[in-house]
């Protein structure tokens, strides 16, 4: 059991304080004079780690930068800290819960202990019996209750059930199995259900139930409306065991619904939804991309997690990768970071890691409940360049905030046509420049602009960005890339001394939610009795609807 002593408020902190002091000294360098002073800089302030190259010179800091960031995270515990989560410690402290996602991708010699159990055993079961599964749909064994082949696949979850296999899916959709169609149905809105399916035939389709809990009410209410549809097809009970799996740690309820158990693919208290995409929360991945290719995305993961855990901090990719998060967040007072992948099938990644970043680190007490007196996580977005660059780009290149972006490409597309990729990539080298370097006015003016013009078409520079650079995109690769963020997280969860695996936020909504259900219901117009904003809502759906 992990203990966190954190008498000092992290404010306090000698590290904390000689950035502050830091901070004032250096905030207006440029970065025009930082790789001035220092010509091979762009080659110095990188770190490779599993392949991927990390490009950290176009940012705010210099060495010393660097230095203090790092001493903070020793001061706060940091390698502790990764010792702890790696060796089962119950560091989700809120919900008493060890934190074991590096379980999931561990390989099958190695031994983790919760409770003095050994999980990676049932880590390596659950993984073989979804590779069985995945091999009997691909190759048509597994049919339907008609006896036709399983040609669609539905993953039905919602949050860390959905995020996480729908944007793999997209991810890794070039290696997946185009005979089958993957869609996934989240949203309680009647429409998510009605356009995944309206095209699809019930014979040919198989549900894949994805909740940790099994009691979810968006998904729950999805997959009792799928039975419908199914069953309105296949006319039998039956037909639910064929066209039915789930993925669960709740194994009464999954019963309760009517699906086998023997067709349930279980995960643990230890896996956190958002951390769950390389559990079984992954079927429909491992279906659509082969076991194999699943394996090598684990291991993909598991390269970081030993990278994490065994590289010394200021080589430490994702710890380099929270610590500048720290930086602008906390000094520099940048609210968000921007996420540019420069890669087609990568456009759900930053969606994806909205819910890693802000669901972990939107917190606002520290481990002993006491209020924070400084900003814990930033907002995350982005979209896929270059589309990016014809519409948001303007107020990072330009507009009164500051906005550190993580640029994402690949050296190899995996879609080679004409030169697109080099158009592509020039793209994104480009706009790393230009953040940096910027366009000074006495340029605008030998151009021959009028003056009036000048100050519109000059660009300050001194945005700062890091440039992820891997060769590919492959499954291993995509893995990396998320394990470098999960152990971002962790690391300015560690600095802000808060819980970054409960999610105590999401709760009120939901019971709120559950009180309005019957009100927007009942037939006898009940008195709603809310505030009287909601109770006027309340009462204008009921007369519209
Ligand atoms: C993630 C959250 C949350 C969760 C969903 C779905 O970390 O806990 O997004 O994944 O609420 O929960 P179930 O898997 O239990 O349906």
């Amino acid at each position: 059991m992990t203990t966190i002593k954190h008498t000092t408020t992290l404010t306090q902190r000698p590290a904390w304080q000689a950035l502050e002091h830091h901070y004032r000294e250096h905030k207006d360098i440029h970065l025009r004079k930082l790789f001035a002073d220092d010509p091979r800089r762009g080659e110095r302030l990188t770190v490779e780690a599993a392949g991927l190259y990390f490009d950290y010179s176009k940012n705010r800091i210099t060495e010393e930068t660097v230095r203090l960031l790092v001493r903070l995270a020793e001061e706060c515990g940091l390698p502790e800290r990764i010792e702890a989560m790696f060796r089962g410690d119950k560091i989700n402290l809120t919900e008493n819960r060890s934190v074991l996602h590096v379980a999931l991708r561990a390989p099958r010699n190695r031994q983790i202990l919760v409770d003095g159990v050994d999980v990676v055993p049932q880590v390596h079961g659950v993984l073989d019996r979804m590779a069985l599964f995945s091999d009997q749909i691909r190759t048509g064994q597994w049919t339907g209750y008609t006896g036709k082949r399983i040609r669609n696949v539905i993953n039905i979850g919602i949050g860390g059930s959905d995020l996480g296999p729908a944007m793999a899916y997209e991810a890794l959709r070039h290696y997946s199995e185009r005979d089958l169609t993957f869609r996934f149905i989240a949203n309680v809105d009647g429409t998510d259900f009605e356009e995944a399916t309206r095209d699809l035939d019930a014979e040919e389709t198989l549900f894949i139930v994805s909740s940790k809990t099994f009691t979810t009410l968006e998904t729950m209410t999805n997959a009792h409306i799928a039975r419908v549809w199914c069953l309105r097809k296949l006319g039998h009970e039956a037909a639910v065991a064929r066209h039915f799996v789930a993925v669960s740690t709740n194994a009464e309820e999954v019963s309760k619904f009517g699906i086998d158990t023997a067709n349930m693919f279980g995960f643990w208290d230890w896996v956190g939804g958002r951390y769950s995409m390389d559990s079984a929360i992954g079927l429909s991945t491992m279906i659509a991309i082969g076991p194999e290719n699943f394996r090598a995305l684990l291991a993909g993961f598991h390269a970081i997690d030993e990278h994490f855990r065994t590289a010394p901090l200021e080589k430490n990719l994702p710890v380099l990768m929270g610590l500048l998060t720290i930086w602008y967040n906390n000094f520099f007072g940048a609210q968000t970071v921007a996420v540019l992948p420069y890669d087609q099938y990568l456009k759900r990644f930053p969606a994806y890691l909205q819910q890693l970043t802000m669901e972990s680190n939107g917190k606002r007490v520290t481990f002993e409940g006491v209020h924070v007196d400084y900003q814990t996580s930033p907002i995350y977005w982005g979209e896929p360049g270059t589309n990016g660059q014809h519409s948001f780009y303007q107020l990072i290149h330009q507009g009164t905030k500051l906005i550190p972006c993580d640029f994402i490409g690949f050296c190899r597309s995996l879609n080679p046509l004409g030169n697109h990729h080099d158009i592509l990539m020039a793209n994104l080298f480009a706009q790393s420049e230009a953040l940096a370097f910027g366009k000074p006015a006495s340029d605008v003016q030998a151009e021959g602009s009028p003056d009036w013009l000048v100050p519109h078409r000059t660009f300050g520079g001194n945005r700062p960005s890091s440039t992820i650079l891997a060769e590919r995109l492959t499954p291993e690769t995509l893995g990396k890339l998320v394990a470098l963020y999960e152990h971002s997280v962790f690391t300015q969860g560690v600095i802000w001394n808060i819980d970054s695996f409960d999610q105590w936020g999401v709760e009120l909504g939901k019971v709120l939610a559950k009180q309005i259900i019957p009100e927007l219901e009942s037939a006898s117009e009940p008195q709603p009795r809310h505030d009287s904003s909601t109770n006027a809502l309340i009462r204008r759906y009921r007369m519209l609807r």
